[in-house]
């Protein structure tokens, strides 16, 4: 990508109204645009990136055997006052009349429909267990929408529902569950510590918010500093070694807010090991049993002739949230440098070369760089702008591609001056620039 074809709307300076650095920073760059409160733009360069963790998010749940699907935003009242959370649900749910005068609204969330599109077709637990997930926008008329695409009314999620005979399989569900969203946020080069947490209105009584850690963010957490040593990498997805892994985490401290107990924190955690911190809450996975399945009528039938509602629980990931929360755990706003990692960085490498208007031996230099990296499939973007070196090495830190190529004056051998954003540059061959990227990129 040629800068000066993109759309990148960049900001000279960070915007007023923006409070929180990846506010701050998505609007300095042009990676959303308001449209009114709490709704957004998605422009490309914060489509892209987000995007890209859509699909690992994705690649995730298939792997652990979830089937996609694609419900709509606008649902029926119907089926929600089946399940009596029409009324239960209040002002955040967005109610809409059709030209019929039919009860509409948009979507906060999946399980009445889910359930619905379930017990149409289910009839035997042969059938068992159904894991279904889609990534779809949903609407919360949030009271305070706030810090951006964090707390917005229109967003992004991937929720997963799962449906299962007996209460033992649906923890087996639950904990596969568990275990994928750690590798989720760990390709995303985050550390998500899961934590007991309270409900709300979606229900039930097992439940685990995946937060990381943050300044900026919403939810108070007290924890355990042990739990970050909790290692997940070899669980296998069978039953016992991912209820091994869910004790591990359980054994520690690690809550919210709402489940704060003063004397369990200090009579559990040695003074040395407390830590209490802010963090933003990325997924959130809830067992609830029967709840929707029985008044919705979602049963099947057992193998002695019996039938017995699903035992029912669903699983979020705050997609649209990532891209921020990804930016308020990477970006030195005091340096003012972005460094995305790689899997999902919206360009891996910037070229950024110093334009001289009698001289055009550094865009020659750029361009050949830029079709070698292109045929190694390398994301590029070069910044052909004729501003100074200095002003575009500011724009493309910001940017945030995780390498950069920068060719000076003298654009001259075949040294070219590489870096890591950020950090110092170094004196490579393009082959040796281009391994270290494959290499990189591997990695994931
Ligand atoms: C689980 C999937 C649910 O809605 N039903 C289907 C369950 N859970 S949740 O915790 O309410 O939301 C899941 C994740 O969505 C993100 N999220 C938001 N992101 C941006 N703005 C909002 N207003 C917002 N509300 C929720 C969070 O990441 C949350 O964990």
């Amino acid at each position: 990508m040629y800068l000066t074809k993109s759309f990148i709307p960049i900001l000279k300076n960070n915007p007023s109204e923006a409070k929180i650095k990846s506010h701050q920073l998505m609007l300095r760059v042009g990676m959303i645009k308001q449209s009114s409160a709490g709704i957004y733009s998605w422009l490309p360069l914060g489509f892209k990136i987000m995007k890209k963790i859509e699909q690992i998010v994705r690649e995730e749940q298939n792997k652990i055997g979830v089937q996609e699907i694609l419900m709509p935003t606008i649902q029926s009242s119907e089926i929600w006052k089946e399940s009596g959370r029409y009324d239960d649900y209040g002002e955040e749910m967005l109610r809409i009349k059709d030209r019929q005068d039919r009860e509409m609204l948009y979507g906060p969330t999946n399980e009445e429909l889910v359930t619905d599109i379930f017990r149409a077709s289910v009839k035997s637990y042969k059938s068992l267990p159904q894991l279904l997930y889609h990534i779809q926008w949903k609407f919360r008329d949030e009271v305070r929408p706030r810090f951006g695409i964090m707390r917005c009314r229109e967003f992004y999620m991937k929720d997963a529902y799962s449906f299962d005979i007996s209460d033992e399989e649906a923890f087996f569900s639950y904990n596969k569950f568990f275990l994928s969203y750690l590798r989720t946020f760990k390709r995303l080069d985050l550390t998500a510590i899961p934590m007991a947490a309270d409900t709300g209105p979606i229900g039930g009584n097992l439940s685990h918010e995946f937060i990381i850690l943050a300044d900026t963010g919403e939810s108070k957490i007290y924890t355990d500093k042990e739990i970050f040593k909790v290692n997940s990498d070899d669980t296998k997805v069978e039953k016992k070694s991912l209820e091994e892994l869910r004790t591990k985490y359980e054994n520690f401290y690690a809550v919210t807010d709402e489940k704060f107990n003063k004397k369990e924190f200090e009579d559990k955690v040695s003074e040395k090991n407390r830590l209490i911190t802010k963090g933003i809450e990325v997924g959130h996975i809830f067992y609830f049993g029967d709840k929707y399945s029985k008044p919705m009528g979602a049963s099947v039938d057992l193998p002695g002739g019996k039938k017995d509602f699903v035992k029912m629980g669903s699983y979020g990931v705050g997609v649209s949230r990532l891209v921020g929360a990804i930016i308020e755990a990477k970006y030195d706003d005091k340096k003012e440098v972005m460094k995305w990692p790689i899997s999902i960085a919206p360009y891996e490498l910037s070229i950024i070369p110093m334009i001289n208007k009698n001289d055009n031996s550094a865009l020659e230099k750029a361009n050949y760089i830029y079709n070698e990296l292109i045929k190694n499939n390398i994301e590029t973007i070069i910044d052909d702008t004729d501003e100074n070196l200095s002003s575009k090495i500011k724009k493309m830190n910001l940017i945030g591609a995780p390498f950069q190529i920068i060719i000076g004056k003298q654009a001259e051998g075949d040294l070219l001056e590489f870096k890591e954003t950020g950090q110092e540059s170094k004196k490579l061959k393009l082959e040796e620039v281009i391994k270290i990227i494959k290499k990189e990129k591997a990695k994931n």
